[in-house]
């Protein structure tokens, strides 16, 4: 990294950048390794993953150094999922829905309304529909860590107006996440969807280049959004969570006992990532109301009959196949 690289990443990221591992057991690390993430500091994402890399660091001897690089610092959620299939980055979380793109399997999460809670979403991702999704990621040089982290239940904000019904969305000028399951959803509510990565979501909203975005409250929180946002309405529209993806060539380099603590540690602090995260999306919404917004619980019947209405749910069975989408439908009930 070149110095007014690095200087600027130092600017921009206020001096949370994760130290360069700098010999606290005397020398350079064997494996220096990078990690990103699209999250604020503040998101459980980071705090976990920072947490995970001392404990590596440390239990590894230095041997293992996990830089975590937060908020999109080494490139928008697009450039770094090419940079983690080059190797230029060797960690990068990202929403199943993101990396759809390459691996189409992977958007199944996302079915409009298809998790009615938490224990549903943990069951089916730690059970038969996460294994189906993590054995197509493996198929793309890339690898999956078997637990996938919370990014949580997606509630949708605006600038101009509370959603309610599903009249509500008619022509709306929403941001989503660059992903044809994103768009297609809400493409079928009748809104304008337009695909920009979260690096740039909180910059589109304050210019009105789009005037709502969906997300979890955790996000909503700690990205500021409600500085740029009136409105909060909560649809539960999707559930999304981020898999921990490694560059293959990367993780394979490690011996096989670092290959072992990594998965470990990294399954570890998803559960305690799953927690924190589930707490703030649960209990959020008395301090985003404090922070000016106004919240309603919308009409999800009316939501998910338009979604059925428009041949949403249709259109996905025959994308994913029948055989995963049984699988989706063994634990949230029939769909179609
Ligand atoms: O881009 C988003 O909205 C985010 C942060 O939720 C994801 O990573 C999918």
């Amino acid at each position: 990294m070149s110095i007014t690289r690095r200087s600027l990443l130092i600017g921009a990221g206020a001096g949370v950048m994760a130290a360069p591992f700098s010999g606290a057991f005397g020398q350079k690390a064997e494996f220096n390794y990078k990690f990103a993430h699209n999250m604020p500091v503040t998101h459980p994402v980071n705090e976990q993953a920072t947490a995970m890399a001392d404990a590596l660091r440390s239990e590894t001897n230095g041997r293992l150094d996990l830089q975590i690089f937060p908020n999109s610092q080494l490139g928008n959620d697009t450039d770094t999922l090419s940079q983690l299939r080059s190797g230029g980055v060797e960690f990068f979380s990202l929403s199943g829905l993101i990396l759809q793109t390459l691996v189409p399997a992977a958007g199944i999460n996302g079915v409009g309304f298809a998790f009615p809670d938490y224990p549903s979403v943990w069951k089916a991702m730690d059970g038969d529909l996460g294994a189906h999704i993590r054995k197509e990621i493996s198929k793309k040089g890339l690898i999956a860590m078997d637990k996938i982290w919370d990014n949580g239940f997606r509630q949708i904000t605006t600038s101009t107006r509370p959603i309610n019904k599903a009249e509500d969305l008619k022509g709306m000028k929403i941001r989503v996440p660059p992903s044809p399951m994103w768009t297609s959803i809400f493409k079928s509510l009748d809104a304008s969807p337009t695909s920009i990565n979260f690096a740039e979501v909180y910059s589109a909203l304050q210019t009105k280049i789009v005037e709502a975005q969906e997300n979890p409250l955790a996000i909503i929180s700690t990205a500021k959004l409600y500085e740029v946002q009136k409105y909060l309405s909560i649809t539960n529209h999707m559930w999304d969570g981020y898999w921990m993806l490694a560059n293959r060539k990367a993780f394979e380099k490690l011996p096989a006992d670092l290959q072992k603590l990594v998965s470990n540690k990294f399954n570890e602090a998803a559960v305690k990532e799953r927690a924190a995260t589930e707490a703030l999306n649960t209990n959020l919404q008395k301090e985003l109301a404090d922070k000016g917004m106004t919240i309603n619980q919308a009409d999800t019947a009316s939501l998910r009959a338009k979604l059925k209405s428009a041949g949403f749910y249709a259109e996905w069975k025959a994308k994913f196949g029948d055989e995963a989408w049984s699988i989706l439908e063994r634990y949230t009930g029939n769909l179609t």
